[in-house]
């Protein structure tokens, strides 16, 4: 394949409610757009770094730079003999920059696989037409916001409740929506890196709440903490964060340091690196989710087909498109009784809407091949 351009978009849409973590609050997406063009095709994908490094050290300017200095030329080098598969390998050179890697890598196999008629689904193995989609629900000002935002979500029909937790909000609220809506509702929680292990006594209190588990709780360098947390709460440790490859994974499940993992293909590189974390994992009895970073379609297409693969067994963050944004760059993605439909059409499967993208954009360039 021989790529003639890379445009790189950046866009700005509107949150529906602003998003609270332990890390910060927003109440837009700003996003970087990746657009591929071949002799025969084109590719799309989403950057999933934030406008900060908060989440990671990863930050839409950073990459904007690391794409267009030291990684497209990297692509242009490679020439003719250019594939989606050996993206990674042309890049290994550069030292991290994931995200960047990632959308790079996703609006390549994107253009590959319109020109095949291949579905992202078809190609990394799905197994599911539909995705049981769950929510993650925002730090919020009282507890009875929190009520009201987890019943309208339950309402609509999300399988599954994550409340995000930092010090100070995070048994009230566990407390609060399991006395209100009850023992069956799948609840989990997500500290983006909040505690420390001095906190694990703490941690344990959330043990009767019967949580399917506690993601990131600790620092994302902090592997023995983790393990060790392990020992000492009986709420299943699940990693997001600290796992950046297949390697990270192994590493992570031989040490004990999580039973669960979420799957992010913008953390860990690429979906290529994150079909290896699932089957790393289905090897070790491990199962594992998918993650979001707040994707428009473009994003949201490409995550559902990779949770339609069989170790996806509990319900991702792959919300509906309006858990979001009242306008999507897609059609959007909707609920069908708590599931979304992996799409079938070549490559990602969705078409950007030209008029949308248009009014959102924010700045574009080209790297000319
Ligand atoms: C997580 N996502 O699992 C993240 C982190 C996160 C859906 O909970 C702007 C862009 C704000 C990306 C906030 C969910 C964000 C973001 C949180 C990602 O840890
Ligand atoms: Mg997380």
């Amino acid at each position: 394949m021989k790529i003639e351009n890379i445009e790189l978009r950046r866009v700005r849409l509107p949150l529906v409610s602003p998003f609270r973590t332990s890390f910060g609050s927003v109440s837009e997406r700003e996003a970087l757009l990746v657009h591929v063009t071949t002799a025969d095709s084109e590719g799309w994908a989403e950057c999933a770094a934030e406008a900060e490094p908060l989440y990671s050290s990863e930050f839409l300017d950073g990459c904007e730079l690391v794409i267009r200095d030291h990684l497209a030329p990297r692509l242009n080098a490679a020439g003719e003999r250019l594939t989606a598969e050996r993206v990674a390998p042309a890049l290994a050179a550069v030292k991290g920059h994931r995200m960047s890697k990632a959308a790079l890598e996703t609006a390549i196999l994107d253009a590959q696989l319109r020109t095949s008629g291949v579905s992202f689904g078809g190609y990394l193995g799905a197994v599911s037409d539909l995705v049981p989609a769950g929510v993650s629900v925002g730090i919020m000002d009282s507890i009875d916001r929190l009520l009201a935002a987890v019943e309208g979500y339950l309402d609509e029909g999300y399988l599954r409740i994550k409340l995000k937790i930092e010090p100070g909000w995070d048994l009230a609220p566990v407390r609060a929506v399991r006395e209100r809506f009850g023992p069956d509702v799948l609840l989990q929680v997500d500290a983006n890196t909040a505690y420390t292990l001095a906190d694990a006594r703490h941690l344990a209190r959330l043990d009767p709440f019967d949580l399917l588990l506690i993601e990131q709780p600790l620092a994302e360098d902090d592997m023995l903490g983790h393990a060790a947390l392990a020992t000492l709460i009986q709420t299943p440790v699940c990693l997001d964060e600290s796992i950046e490859s297949a390697r990270d994974a192994a590493a992570a499940i031989t040490l004990g340091a999580c039973s669960i993992i979420n799957v992010k293909p913008s953390r860990v590189g690429g979906y290529l690196e994150a079909r290896r974390i699932h089957d790393v994992a289905a090897a070790h009895g491990v199962p594992v989710w998918c993650g979001g970073m707040l994707e428009t379609g473009i994003g949201r297409a490409a995550n559902v087909a990779l949770a339609g693969l069989p170790n996806f067994v509990l319900p991702g963050d792959t919300s509906a498109s309006s858990r979001y944004y009242a306008q999507d760059l897609t059609k959007p993605f909707v609920l069908e009784d708590g599931h979304l439909r992996v799409p079938t059409g070549p490559g990602i499967g969705v078409e950007v809407l030209p008029d949308v993208l248009h009014d959102l954009t924010v700045s574009s360039s080209d790297i000319r091949f």
